[in-house]
C-alpha cells in the first residue's frame, strides 16, 4: 500500500514539471515528440535517417537522447552534425519531466519546430511517465516478436503512433505483421502504425509526411 503512495507522489510531482516544459514548449509553438521501445528496436537509427531529411525540409530541431550511462547514440547523432542533448538516467530505467527540463535549458527554443526525445529502452516506465510530449511514439521492431503490443498494452495505449521497424529483416523471423497490427488496433483505435526499415528506407516518407502536418498544426493552434 505504502508503495502505492510513493508511486503517486513521484507521478504527480512528475506532472507538475511536465505541464511547464508543454506550457514553454507551447509558447514557441514547438512540437515535442517521445520516441519509447525496447532496447535494440532502433530509435537511433530511426533519428540517423530521418535526421539528415528534417534539415533538407528545414525543419529546425533539436534530439534529446536518454541512455542509463554512456553517451554512445549522442556520438552517433553528433557524427551526423544532427543536434543532440544527451541525458543520463544512472539505473532509472526511463526519461522524466525534470530530466527534459534540464536538457531543454540550454536550448534556444526560439522558432524550434520539433523537439524529439529519444527515451531509455524500456517498454514500461517511459510509458508511465509524462515529460511534456505532444505525443508519445512506440517504435516496435520486427525482431522482438509480434506479441510486444498485447504485453505492453499501456504502451500502445498512450501513443500516437506505432511504427514496426526493421521490415526488412520479415522474411527471416517468425513475426506475423497481421497479428501485431490488429492487437495495435484492438488496443488504441485511433493510432496510426507506420511499417519502417531504416536499411531500405520503407515507410520514412510516410513518417516525415506525418510529421509535417503535426509540426503544420501546432504553428496554427
Ligand atoms: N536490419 C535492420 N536493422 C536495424 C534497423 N534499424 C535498426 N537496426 C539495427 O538494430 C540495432 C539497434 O539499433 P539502435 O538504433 O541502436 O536501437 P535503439 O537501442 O532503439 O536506439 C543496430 O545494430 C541497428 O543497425 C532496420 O530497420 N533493419
Ligand atoms: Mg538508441
Amino acid at each position: 500500500m505504502a508503495f502505492k503512495v510513493i508511486k503517486e507522489d513521484i507521478l504527480s510531482e512528475n506532472d507538475g514539471v511536465a505541464s511547464e516544459v508543454r506550457a514553454s514548449l507551447a509558447q514557441e509553438k514547438t512540437f515535442m515528440i517521445n520516441l519509447i521501445s525496447s532496447p535494440g528496436a532502433g530509435k537511433t537509427s530511426f533519428l540517423e535517417v530521418i535526421g539528415p531529411k528534417l534539415k533538407e525540409e528545414g525543419i529546425s530541431f533539436v534530439i534529446v537522447t536518454g541512455d542509463c550511462f554512456t553517451s554512445r547514440d549522442a556520438e552517433r547523432l553528433d557524427a551526423l552534425d544532427l543536434p543532440v542533448v544527451q541525458i543520463n538516467t544512472g539505473n532509472a530505467c526511463h526519461i522524466d519531466a525534470q530530466l527534459v527540463a534540464s536538457a531543454l535549458e540550454d536550448v534556444d527554443l526560439e522558432g524550434m519546430d520539433l523537439v524529439i526525445v529519444e527515451n531509455v529502452g524500456n517498454l514500461v516506465c517511459p510509458a508511465e511517465f509524462d515529460v511534456g510530449e505532444d505525443v508519445k511514439i512506440a517504435i516496435l521492431s520486427t525482431t522482438e516478436g509480434d506479441d510486444k503490443p498485447i504485453k505492453y498494452p499501456l504502451l500502445i495505449l498512450e501513443s500516437a503512433l506505432a511504427i514496426i521497424n526493421k521490415t526488412d529483416l520479415l522474411e527471416y523471423v517468425d513475426y506475423d505483421m497481421d497479428f501485431s497490427v490488429e492487437n495495435i488496433r484492438k488496443i488504441n483505435q485511433t493510432i496510426k502504425v507506420i511499417k519502417t526499415s531504416c536499411k531500405t528506407g520503407e515507410g520514412i516518407d510516410a513518417f516525415l509526411s506525418w510529421i509535417k502536418d503535426k509540426i503544420k498544426i501546432k504553428k496554427i493552434t
